[in-house]
């Protein structure tokens, strides 16, 4: 496994007076989860007895802004100037251990639907996180992140986490960068998105931004499983090897009736 995969240090925003996740470190929900998954796996690093937690994230934006070319040189350390548009590629899985937690995160990338401007809802539902990509040295395709962003988003029941990416840096002269951060920074802003800057050519600012949203849904996925803890009725309890669940009977009253497992006779 990379060594960059394995995540102890919370990864903080590109710009922490910006973002609109203002978390900088890991909860204690997640470091009590880590530390059970320690203790239950006798201290051997890399191992879990505990349920790996998924995520998915989708990218979106314009046709040639660099959505493939930025999942490919965070999945595999690629980059390829030769433009090839994306052909049937669905998502990469990329794990990560954090704090020593197995956390799966699949990457959606279109298969070239952007061209036609009719991403399938299926495509977009069930995100943790949506990407809208632009390209910084066409600042055409800034003007288009606001539709992306709302028809990924407004296909998920629960909001999903929002970024908004410059890709190719690298071609943008240093007087312009200023220029590029204020009007991504604005869009970012109406979007209600955290703000990063990459390039895929150079790796600049890659593999952070990846950690990133690894920790950021990581974080989002606990809190939800918290809350959905807390507020659920349990239907049925499990108790070793007898089972506890409620029937009704004819008379329709309740009552509480107990099953016996066939290998525990004497319970
Ligand atoms: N110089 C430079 N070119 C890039 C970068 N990212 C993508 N490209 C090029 O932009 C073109 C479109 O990239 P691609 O990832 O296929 O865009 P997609 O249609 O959004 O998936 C390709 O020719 C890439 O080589 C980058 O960071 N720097
Ligand atoms: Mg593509």
């Amino acid at each position: 496994m990379k060594v960059s995969r394995q995540l102890t240090e919370f990864p903080v925003a590109l710009d922490q007076d910006t973002t609109p996740y203002g978390l900088n470190q890991f909860t204690p929900s997640a470091r009590s989860l880590s530390d059970l998954n320690s203790n239950i796996s006798n201290g051997h690093p890399g191992s879990s007895r505990i349920a790996v937690r998924m995520a998915k994230a989708v990218f979106v934006g314009d046709v040639g802004v660099g959505k493939t070319s930025l999942i490919n040189r965070f999945c595999r350390d690629i980059f390829e100037l030769n433009y090839k548009p994306t052909v049937g590629i669905d998502y990469e899985m990329e794990r990560f251990w954090i704090l020593n937690v197995p956390f799966n995160m699949q990457i959606w990338d279109t298969a070239g639907q952007e061209r036609f401007k009719c991403i399938a809802a299926s495509y977009y539902r069930g995100s943790n996180a949506v990407v809208t990509v632009f390209d910084a040295s066409d600042l055409e395709s800034l003007s288009t992140c606001q539709r992306w962003m709302d028809d990924a988003v407004g296909a998920n029941a629960v909001p999903p986490l929002k970024f908004l990416v410059a890709t190719k840096m690298d071609l943008v002269n240093e007087n312009h960068r200023e220029k590029i951060d204020q009007m991504g920074l604005r869009m970012a802003n109406l979007l209600g998105a955290e703000y990063w800057t990459v390039s895929s050519k150079t790796g600049e600012n890659v593999e952070q931004f990846f950690r990133r949203i690894a920790v950021l849904t990581f974080e989002m996925g606990l809190a939800s499983e918290i809350t959905e803890a807390f507020t659920r009725p349990p239907k049925q309890i499990h108790l070793n090897a007898a089972v506890l669940r409620t029937s009704n009977n004819q008379d329709g009253d309740s009552r509480v009736a107990m099953k016996k497992c066939s290998s525990c006779k004497n319970f």
